[in-house]
């Protein structure tokens, strides 16, 4: 049984892209009058960049769009996104994002049998508090003890750095927790810190393939709402549980007794 679930938020958590990020870094370009749009086919394409400022640096040098002459480049993108940031704090705390199906009974079930509970994500701790805060109350971080975010690490997933800052901060090794994601970048982040990983793709990545994944679905279920995809080559379809989990890791380390993960490149940030 794991010791600690790891999930990560956008998109595992809470569909928050589309209609959340998205829409927030669209409302900043009109606040800076910027002639900019990301529609959702755009987005999508972009999302492929981890991080917001990243994001926005990314779509100035691949897009060419009309942008002001600034001195400081870097500085017009900080602006610009904690513009985007106040305003995705306005629409999650306003609209509460809605968890994704079998989010909230498996944190449930974790601190019913004191699994640890850890969140590592590229999204900024204020964004992690406003959503959280929406489901749980200003109480969260009793739930969520362990937040690794954003900036906190130089190197963003892909890199295995945030997971290995929340490893870290649980005090536990790899190998005894399992990460949730939804994306080929947060799972190939978490495989590279050497944590088990269970996919939930959401709706920008329906079809990226995980190959060292534990399982692939289409989310986490609910009892009238089964999980769907695939785990150990075979078909799954039902409710994602904590025993599920466990089982899932103990084939896998039948299968492959050496597959006991050791982290490859997980560094601790400096
Ligand atoms: C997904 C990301 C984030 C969000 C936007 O984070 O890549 O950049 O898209 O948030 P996660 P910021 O690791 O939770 O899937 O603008 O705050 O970066
Ligand atoms: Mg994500």
């Amino acid at each position: 049984m794991p010791k600690a679930l790891i999930f990560d938020v956008d998109g595992t958590l809470a569909e928050t892209e589309r209609d959340g990020h998205r829409v927030a870094f669209n409302r900043a370009f009109a606040e800076f009058s910027l002639d900019w749009y990301w529609d959702v086919d755009t987005y999508g394409e972009l999302l492929l960049v981890s991080g917001g400022k990243e994001r926005i640096s990314h779509f100035m040098r691949a897009h060419n769009p009309p942008t002001p002459r600034f001195a400081d480049n870097d500085a017009f993108i900080a602006r610009l996104h904690a513009c985007k940031t106040a305003h995705y704090l306005g629409i999650v705390r306003g609209n509460e994002m809605p968890a994704r199906p079998g989010v909230l009974r498996l944190v449930e079930q974790a601190r019913a049998r004191g699994v640890h509970l850890a969140i590592a994500t590229t999204t900024s701790p204020e964004n992690v508090d406003a959503l959280l805060g929406a489901w749980y109350g200003p109480q969260w971080p009793m739930i969520f003890p362990v937040l690794a975010a954003g900036d906190e690490v130089r190197r963003k997933k892909p890199d295995p750095e945030v997971y290995a800052l929340a490893l870290a901060r649980l005090g536990l090794a790899a190998d005894e927790c399992v990460a949730i994601e939804d994306s080929s970048a947060g799972s190939a982040a978490a495989d590279a810190a050497g944590v088990d990983v269970l996919v939930t793709r959401s709706e920008y990545f329906r079809d990226q393939e995980h190959a060292g994944a534990l399982a692939v679905l289409d989310g986490l279920g609910e009892s009238d709402a089964p999980a769907r995809g695939h785990a150990d080559g075979a078909s799954f379809s039902g409710v994602v549980t904590l025993e599920q989990i466990d089982a899932w890791q103990r084939a896998r380390r039948a299968r492959s007794p050496s597959a006991a993960k050791m982290p490859d490149g997980a560094r601790l940030p400096a």
